[in-house]
């Protein structure tokens, strides 16, 4: 027996505008009350432990990456106290660290680099493009490879850099925005990915880019082994092919072929889900299907250029919608099915059922004997990894697809979650993980990472916010939710950095 086969959401039939405001206030008030703990309890310490009340250090290079990435978050919210402590932090920043250390690119990048530039491009403050500069100078030995792919990761006080001779693709190919931004302000071109991307022979993968990558080759199909992914280790890399086409006014133009074609299992026009695909020797063409939480992020699906001829019969921007409407509403039901509100981190679909589909389908919350069983009738998949990291991927695309449809349904689902993270992660001090989002109350870790504050309170305080405070058509969000404005190269910048 189902504890309940289906439920009735209790909506409102209209919110209204008072009452958005009244949300988005509250959003405000939960950033302050996980901020106020982090400079009580731990800056200028990387992060808080909001059950210990205390100070995870070092595990972002010990510079106060909760601070550095707050800043924007700050500065949409009107939060001009906090945010004048926190420059006190960035300004006293040396970026150095102990010799046997190093920094870990791609992480350095999208939250530290992230952080400052685009709080630069909202306050116009100098010192943070200066610290920009610094940051992104001390980084730069990590290109001193043969092929001009980054290394894992740098001693910014020695120069020593640091990692295996294969990158993983995301953590190598998610800085095209924070730098074609920065070369833009100071007129430093120091980004070598992407004719290294370009140099790639991708012929046996269709166009799309692999997981693993040789710094010393680049990537070449020797062995006939590509590991294909949306998921992590992969996920940001093709944000950026998009968004940077996005944020260079739409005149660099890389294509993100194959991610719906060969990743989205679908039967136009009514169902689909994601998956990883992985080419093996012994299998290949093998898809996984898991649906990682970090798929979760829609803004991949907006207006980009995929040419697959299979795909050629249907409006690309309508089929992109459709897409981006069910991978939403299928990653809402991982969080609508669950007895804490939560989304897990991970979830696998079985090979023969029914995929989820794109319809209105009702959250199907399963009792405790049917949870340890793992299944049970009305669900298509089962949860794999039941954690819930306190992530922004699922509320990021609600609120993307409130902006582009206008349609309030994810704006209520955005709410719902707002609410579940208020009754399931909220401490007395901050806000925690938690180890399983199958009960309720959920069990709680002492962990609460910095993008909680620059991304999923800045997302659910803009899904509610009645202003368009980053409209899309201007602004686009770095991985760490950072927005950089929309800019275009001049003749001579395209000549100079070879665009
Ligand atoms: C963030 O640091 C970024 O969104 C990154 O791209 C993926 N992981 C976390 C959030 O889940």
């Amino acid at each position: 027996m189902f504890m309940q086969d289906s439920i009735t959401i209790p909506f409102p039939p209209e919110d209204t505008a008072e009452d958005w405001r009244s949300h988005s206030n509250r959003v405000k008030n939960a950033f302050l009350h996980a901020y106020h703990a982090y400079e009580r309890y731990a800056a200028p310490s990387d992060e808080l432990l909001p059950i210990s009340r205390g100070a995870k250090d070092k595990c972002l290079n010990g510079w106060g990456v909760s601070a550095f990435d707050s800043l924007d978050t700050m500065l949409l919210m009107g939060l001009g106290a906090e945010y004048n402590r926190s420059l006190t932090i960035v300004r006293n920043t040396e970026f150095k660290l102990p010799n046997d250390t190093v920094a870990p690119y791609f992480e350095t990048v999208i939250r530290y680099l992230g952080g400052m530039l685009s709080a630069y491009a909202m306050s116009n403050d100098s010192m943070l493009l200066n610290k920009a500069q610094e940051l992104a100078i001390k980084l730069d030995p990590v290109f001193e490879t043969d092929s001009g792919l980054p290394k894992y990761g740098v001693n910014p006080t020695t120069g020593q850099t640091q990692g295996p001779d294969t990158a993983i693709l995301a953590e190598m190919a998610t800085l095209q925005l924070e730098y074609s931004y920065l070369a833009k302000l100071t007129g430093n071109k120091v980004d070598t990915l992407v004719q290294a991307l370009a140099n790639a022979d991708l012929r046996n993968t269709g166009g799309m880019l692999p997981l693993e990558w040789d710094l010393s080759l680049g990537f070449q199909d020797q062995t006939g082994v590509a590991h294909l992914s949306v998921g992590a280790a992969a996920d940001s890399a093709h944000e950026y092919l998009l968004k940077q086409y996005l944020l260079t006014a739409r005149t660099d133009k890389q294509a993100t072929t194959h991610i719906i074609s060969d990743l989205f299992m679908y039967h136009p026009p009514e169902t689909f889900f994601t998956s990883r695909h992985e080419n093996l020797p012994r299998n290949p063409g093998y898809v996984s299907h898991v649906l990682e939480h970090l798929i979760a992020s829609s803004e991949m699906l907006r207006g980009t250029g995929i040419r697959h001829h299979s795909l050629l019969k249907y409006d690309l921007k309508q089929l992109h919608l459709w897409a981006a409407d069910g991978l939403a509403q299928t990653c809402w039901l991982t969080y609508a099915d669950q007895p804490s509100g939560l989304g897990p981190e991970e979830v696998r679909y079985g090979s023969r059922g029914p995929p989820p589909g794109v319809g209105e389908k009702k959250p199907v919350i399963y009792n405790e004997a049917q949870r340890l069983r793992g299944s049970g009738r009305g669900r298509d998949y089962q949860v794999k990894k039941a954690e819930y990291l306190l992530r922004p991927e699922t509320i990021e695309s609600l609120y993307i697809l409130w902006r582009v449809t206008g349609d309030p349904k994810w704006r209520r689902r955005g709410l719902k979650i707002f609410q579940a993270i208020e009754s399931q992660t909220r401490t007395p001090v901050a806000y925690a993980s938690v180890r399983t989002v199958e009960l309720s109350p959920a069990p709680k870790k002492d962990d609460m990472p910095s993008y909680f504050l620059a991304e999923t309170l800045k997302y659910l305080y803009l899904l509610f916010s009645d202003q368009d405070l980053v409209p899309l058509e201007t602004w686009v969000f770095n991985t760490e939710a950072h927005p950089f404005p929309v800019f275009e190269w001049t003749p001579r910048e395209k000549e100079l950095f070879h665009i």
